[in-house]
């Protein structure tokens, strides 16, 4: 394919609710959004994973642009052909920005997709119609209040909960919400909150409460915490920031650290290597499943494309679109299906219209960049007001 034009736009969205995690909290979503053109007028989206500040992980909306405008968007505008492969190949020889290659990656694969005239899950091979998905519940103000979000998302029709935790917000939450509700599917995820002494009393409140599965307690780089905490235990340890690619993931499998995989194709540098470690977990025995990063309906899509493919079989955190935004930025928004399910767009593409409409009600700055080498007349800024 030949890409004619690349727009960058950078969005703001107002979350229906402040998310909380161990590392902070989030009120509204910044981020990127690519638009690639082709020569003969097809388009492709992909949404940046990374939020406004590095939290989660080191990159930004500010790292991301920086390697999009600098070094990936000048290979895509002069690359005689560019298809998700050799994308991913020229990008390889810089190292990290995750994020921003997934972003590119996207966008190319969205467009592949279309001009095989098939969906995204299916260009990845991915068979399912609907997909299980669970929700990602924020650390609350208060224990009752936490019960009561439980609550909602479970009449809204949530089979499973994964609640965010940290030191402090453990034993009395995660108790609190199994009494109330002895039948629901627990997930638990600390986002490397724990000192690695922390092993023992997680263990305790986790099987004391039947959490199913406990993710990334430890650091990222801490993988012998991981494999004590795994080592007989009743749950399952899942691996988020730790696992960046193929040899973290065999580093963890090697030493026995994790026992299911979270694959976000952002963190991983994109759906094709998401898509790899899956298969050799699977190959491990090891279940996967796709997390979320609070994405719009795009990077939400994108997601639910690759939760079809067979190696995810475990619930994804991937909500409705009313569970993060009070209006999507595409047509249909998501719903909540029976059996806690999100279905697969049909396609060609990602499936979803993007309202242009909406997009400009949230966009604060919007660059395009030619095939010819012009830019346009600098940042435009959004209507709304600059943070
Ligand atoms: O660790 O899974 C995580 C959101 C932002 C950053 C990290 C994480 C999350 C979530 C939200 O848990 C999952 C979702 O998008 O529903
Ligand atoms: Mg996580």
């Amino acid at each position: 394919m030949k890409i004619a034009e690349a727009r960058l736009d950078e969005l703001e969205l107002d979350l229906v609710e402040p998310f909380e995690t161990s590392f902070g909290v989030e009120r509204t979503r910044r981020f990127l959004l690519l638009r690639l053109e082709t020569s003969d007028g097809s388009t492709g989206f992909g949404e940046c994973a990374a939020a406004l500040h590095p939290l989660y992980s080191s990159e930004s909306v500010a790292t991301a642009r920086e390697m999009l405008v600098r070094h990936f968007l000048p290979w895509v505008l002069e690359a005689p052909s560019a298809t998700p492969q050799s994308f991913r190949t020229a990008a390889a020889r810089f190292r990290g920005h995750s994020m921003a290659k997934a972003t590119v990656e996207s966008a190319l694969i969205d467009l592949s997709a279309q001009a095989e005239n098939r969906s995204v899950a299916g260009y990845l091979g991915g068979r399912r119609r609907r997909v299980k998905v669970g929700v990602s519940v924020g650390i609350q103000r208060t224990v009752p209040a936490l019960v009561r979000r439980v609550g909602q998302y479970l009449s809204d029709g949530y089979h499973r909960v994964k609640l965010k935790v940290r030191p402090g917000w453990d034993a009395d939450p995660v108790g609190a919400v199994r009494r109330e509700y002895p039948e629901v599917e627990l997930w638990v995820d600390a986002n490397q909150a724990y000192p690695t002494s922390a092993v023992d009393r997680i263990r305790s409140w986790a099987e004391r409460y039947e959490v199913a599965q406990v993710e990334q307690p430890f650091h990222e780089r801490a993988i012998r915490a991981h494999a004590a905490l795994a080592r007989g235990a009743k749950f399952r340890v899942c691996l988020d920031e730790s696992i960046v690619d193929d040899a973290s993931l065999e580093d963890a499998l090697g030493a026995r650290a994790i026992t299911s995989l979270n694959v976000k194709a952002g963190r991983v540098g994109g759906m094709l290597a998401g898509r790899s470690l899956a298969r050799r977990a699977a190959r491990a025995g090891i279940p996967a499943w796709v997390g979320g990063m609070l994405e719009s309906g795009i990077g939400r899509a994108l997601n639910v494309h690759l939760a079809a493919l067979k190696p995810f079989n475990l619930p994804g955190d991937l909500s409705a679109s009313r569970r993060y935004y009070a209006e999507d930025i595409i047509d249909p928004p998501f719903e909540l299906g029976p059996g806690s399910t999100l279905s697969v767009p049909k396609g060609p593409g990602i499936g979803v219209t993007v309202s242009e409409r909406r997009l400009r009600r949230s966009l604060r700055t919007s660059r395009t960049f030619r095939r010819n080498g012009s830019v346009s007349a600098g940042d435009r800024i959004g209507l709304r007001r600059s943070a």
